[in-house]
């Protein structure tokens, strides 16, 4: 018998007193554990972002990746625009001069840290808006070529794509960002390097059965393939498919850089039109090129036109 046995009085008073010690000791680790979960978080906000993080968007569930604040160069020298306009005859019949010169001149643009989608938005995820009653239901769905719930969505004007992306709580890319996302500091031709390559991006390669078809790549896609399909084509960024698949709309309407090599500031419009981006699974690797640009009607729909979204990083 030891003492507890001895005296029942004893033995239950010492278990309270053991219970309070043991109850005080987790009540300091509790503490302490959230001291530290709360500072955490404060740390990581402490620390800038890299180049690629993401974040996923909660009205569509987009994976947005971080593009951080930078001077970047926007538009062609012009040995590029004339690299371009010689290689132009290889694909099309119309390459009359200074076909390329709307990518002149070549300056820098000073942007803040922004998200830019990873990949166009698909779909499904545009079926989420019209579902809201937020978006209008693209014309291409009921046809067969364009519908599938991965495939980027397509027919949809850029007024329609505007409304997606305030609906997601996000807006279309300026295009400075857009070729920022594609071309970063270093002035890539194309999101994965200078050098073209076929299996890096969904354009109009021998399947595409055009005389503009690039013969010597065929990845068996016809139309838009779905999204994210080409992992290799990856920017430095880590955004994909900004080269083919679908050209983008993006939000700056068309005008040409000054001479100063400032952006238009021209919101489309009646006076303006939008400008796309990137290129299409109809288009070669001239117009897949990250400073290419072209105007298009914004009241306009196409099979081969989509786009994604970006929003501004202010919370870092
Ligand atoms: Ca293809
Ligand atoms: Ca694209």
């Amino acid at each position: 018998m030891d003492a507890h046995e001895k005296s029942p009085g004893l033995r239950a008073a010492w278990q309270r007193d053991m219970r309070a010690v043991i109850r005080g000791a987790w009540s300091r680790v509790c503490l302490a554990t959230l001291f530290v979960c709360a500072l955490l978080p404060l740390a990581g906000c402490g620390r800038a972002l890299q180049a690629g993080a993401t974040m996923t968007r909660p009205a569509d569930n987009m994976m947005m990746v971080y593009v951080p604040a930078g001077a970047y160069p926007i538009g062609s020298s012009p040995e590029e625009a004339q690299a371009a306009q010689e290689l132009c005859p290889r694909f099309w019949d119309n390459c009359q001069p200074g076909r390329y010169e709307n990518e002149l001149p070549r300056h820098t643009v000073d942007l803040d840290a922004f998200w830019i989608d990873q990949i166009e938005v698909s779909n499904a995820q545009f079926r989420r808006c019209v579902d809201a009653g937020a978006c209008a239901e693209p014309l291409c769905w009921t046809g067969g070529q364009f519908n599938a719930p991965e495939q980027p969505v397509v027919c949809i004007t850029w007024h329609q794509a505007r409304d997606y992306c305030a609906w997601a709580g996000a807006a279309l890319p300026s295009e400075a960002q857009w070729e920022a996302a594609a071309r970063g500091t270093d002035g890539r031709l194309y999101p994965w390097g200078d050098d073209f390559q076929g299996e890096h991006a969904n354009y109009c390669d021998a399947t595409c059965g055009r005389a503009r078809s690039d013969a010597s790549w065929n990845d068996g896609v016809y139309y838009s393939a779905p999204v994210g399909s080409y992992p290799a084509g990856a920017s430095w960024c880590g955004a994909l498919d900004l080269a083919g698949n679908v050209a983008e709309w993006v939000s700056d309407g068309y005008a040409p850089y000054s001479a100063a090599g400032e952006q238009p500031s021209v919101p489309p419009g009646t006076d303006a039109n939008a400008v796309i981006r990137g290129g299409s699974w109809f288009q070669t690797p001239l117009e897949l090129r990250a400073a290419w640009r072209q105007g298009v009607v914004p009241d306009a729909w196409f099979d081969d036109i989509g786009f994604r979204c970006a929003a501004p990083a202010t919370a870092h």
